[in-house]
């Protein structure tokens, strides 16, 4: 295999992996153009197995998104509605979205995943109240809620700093942070995508700030629209400077961009094998980030399993009830059972390992009385 990685040009770039060099903008970029995506797909699987052998992470979690009513105009979102009132918004009272966590006393959920637009009239108090009252409701549930861009906009709109809105949200039971937001960190990408949202550098300062209070968090990468190759692997330094620097990052998380019903519709769908390839050049690139997922509802669930042989070692989870891509055209499901991912996970050779949010293995499944 290494005669064919030097034919495809990369027997340098093996050599760098070997000695734990690391790679630069132009290996990550040369890493793309390749033609060769099996080689590419070797050398991340390489990486993979020696961090991770055969493992394969998920978890038991459920999404809940409180509010779809959002200030920010991403080109790219389906989900976001401008105004409450609008045809389609929606906001859950306090009530409906801690029924959501109460349906589902019986399944042994071991995380809340929240993610919400940017409402212009709810007060801070509905936030923390939320995570309080889930913490109510289970207080052993970790909550990996809001995103860098919505800790900003809370800032932004109740006149706090950034690390004063994420103290406040963690003494109301804020555990960690979801990577959303992250979109391209690449200027010219962001002014045209979304501009009028957090830049990159406040979206890399809040996950500074929130690793520095002791909080861990991920970060994700949307792709398949108009970013060049250099800007990914740009958004992917960029990412391995801040952990070189905090540590704090747990999964690096590329998400596949879902043209229906966004602005940006005339696109196509980024195809399985660019999918492939960004997940595995994420695991090269980000030599120093633990965990390389696939959130199997953007890529499909298919390209997902064969993702394990292309650098990545985590499935997310059961995730339930998902909108942001549902609403983009996702035709995946939107709930795998934690046996559906397991089957999943062995028929593809590797092994299955239910975990928490902070990669500390659990077993659901022997858990009694739920
Ligand atoms: O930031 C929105 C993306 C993100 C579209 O931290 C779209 O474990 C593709 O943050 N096509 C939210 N993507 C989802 C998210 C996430 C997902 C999985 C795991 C984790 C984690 C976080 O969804 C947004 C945006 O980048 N998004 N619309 C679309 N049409």
């Amino acid at each position: 295999m290494l005669s064919r990685v030097a034919s495809a040009g990369l027997g340098d770039i093996a050599e760098k992996l070997d000695h734990g060099e690391r790679l630069t903008l132009d290996d990550g970029v040369r890493l793309f153009e390749t033609p060769d995506l099996f080689a590419v797909g070797w050398l991340a699987n390489r990486e993979r197995e020696r961090r991770h052998g055969g493992r394969t992470y998920f978890n038991y979690n459920i999404r809940i998104e409180a509010t779809n009513v959002c200030v920010a105009s991403c080109l790219f979102c389906a989900f976001a509605r401008l105004k409450p009132g609008d045809e389609g918004s929606y906001t859950l009272s306090l009530e409906q979205a801690w029924e959501k966590l109460r349906q589902r006393r019986l399944q042994p959920l071991t995380e809340i995943h929240v993610v919400n637009g940017l409402h212009p009239d709810l007060p801070f108090d509905y936030y923390l109240e939320l995570l309080r009252g889930f913490k109510r409701i289970r207080p052993d549930i970790h909550l990996k809620c809001f995103t860098a861009v919505e800790i900003a906009f809370f800032s932004d709109l109740y006149g706090m700093s950034d690390e004063q809105v994420l103290r406040e949200l963690m003494a109301a039971g804020l555990d960690s942070l979801p990577g959303g937001g992250a979109e391209i960190f690449a200027e010219r990408v962001r002014r045209k995508i979304c501009h009028d949202k957090c830049d990159a550098d406040r979206y890399l300062a809040i996950h500074r700030t929130a690793h520095r209070l002791g909080m861990r968090s991920n970060v994700t990468m949307l792709y398949g629209h108009i970013e060049r190759a250099d800007e990914r692997v740009d958004h992917m330094l960029r990412t391995r400077a801040l952990q070189d620097e905090t540590g704090g990052f747990q999964a690096f998380i590329p998400l596949a961009f879902h043209p229906d019903n966004n602005q940006m519709r005339k696109l196509p769908a980024p195809t399985a094998s660019d999918t492939l390839r960004v997940h595995a050049v994420a695991r090269l690139m980000c030599d120093n980030i633990p965990h390389v997922k696939a959130f199997w509802i953007a890529t499909g669930v298919e390209v997902a399993q064969t993702s394990l042989w292309f650098g990545v070692d985590d499935l997310d989870g059961t995730v339930q009830e998902e909108k942001i891509y549902h609403m983009a055209g996702a035709k995946t499901p939107e709930l795998l059972t934690t046996d559906d991912i397991t089957r999943l996970i062995r028929s593809a050779g590797r092994e299955p390992v239910e975990r928490d949010t902070l990669y500390k293995e659990v077993r659901t499944s022997e858990w009694a009385n739920w």
